[in-house]
């Protein structure tokens, strides 16, 4: 028989135990929460895009490779950009990993405009955005940064840019897609994604900026990348493809 000493020993050990087993389940039930933020909740708020070229958009068209910005998720995975959610008074850095590539003859809020306002920089800090690779590519003299012209790219600071220039060779603007933020139709945000001349595509873009006020924005790409409609259709009127809203918190 037990001693009571080695009894109330047992239910002792039996007592932490089990409180060690809630907390695991608390915890548990608390990290299966929604993730709202990947930063705290005073510090730069992180928010990345991935555009992929070629998605599947429907059987109706034969346009089907329709180009898509996705938002990276907490855990990596690719989630919809219909709704973006940001909170204000509070720095975004936001990074665009672009797979595609290729220059633009129009750029603009229709399919013949050419308004070089939406190959600049618009509503970062500094004025200017970063790029990342794609940059050693043979670009327009008018923006010399690259390593054919012996311009030096410091590494890990990226290629601070106001703007991405036109290209006479390849009779285009050097932009692949824009992220642009428009807020009761004002553009408040404006950052282009770098097109370069690689064939295989790709580019880093990093930019930084704030939104001061809350409530329904409006986020769209203004290169016409889509199908029909001179390249305002599909992609480019569909919510989580080359637009959607962003809720500022
Ligand atoms: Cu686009």
């Amino acid at each position: 028989m037990l001693s009571e000493k080695t009894f109330y020993a047992i239910i002792t050990v039996v007592i932490i135990l089990g409180g060690i087993g809630l907390g695991v389940a608390y915890e548990k039930s608390l990290s299966t929460a929604p993730v709202t933020s990947t930063t705290s909740s005073t510090g730069p708020y992180s928010l990345t895009l991935v555009i992929s070229p070629n998605n599947w958009f429907n059987n109706a068209t034969i346009h089907h490779r329709q180009p898509a910005y996705f938002v990276v998720g907490p855990n990596g995975q690719l989630e919809s950009s219909a709704k973006i959610m940001l909170p204000a008074h509070r720095l975004i850095q936001l990074t665009i990993i672009d797979y595609d590539s290729g220059v633009t003859p129009n750029i603009g809020p229709n399919g013949t405009s050419n308004n070089s306002t939406y190959a600049h920089v618009i509503g970062t800090v500094g004025g200017v955005e970063y790029l990342y690779n794609g940059t050693s590519q043979f670009i327009n003299a008018t923006l010399s940064g690259n390593a054919s012209d012996n311009i030096t790219i410091i590494k890990g600071e990226g290629w601070a840019i106001s703007q991405l220039p036109w290209n006479n060779t390849l009779g285009g603007w050097e932009v692949t897609h824009t992220f642009t933020i428009l807020y009761n139709g004002q553009i408040v945000v404006n950052i282009p994604t770098f097109a370069g001349n690689n064939p295989s595509g790709g580019a880093v873009t990093f930019a930084q900026f704030y939104l001061n006020n809350t409530g329904n924005y409006v986020w769209q790409c203004y290169v016409p990348c889509g199908d029909e409609l001179n390249g305002w259709g599909g992609a480019m009127a569909t919510a989580g493809w080359m637009t959607g809203v962003v809720v500022v918190y």
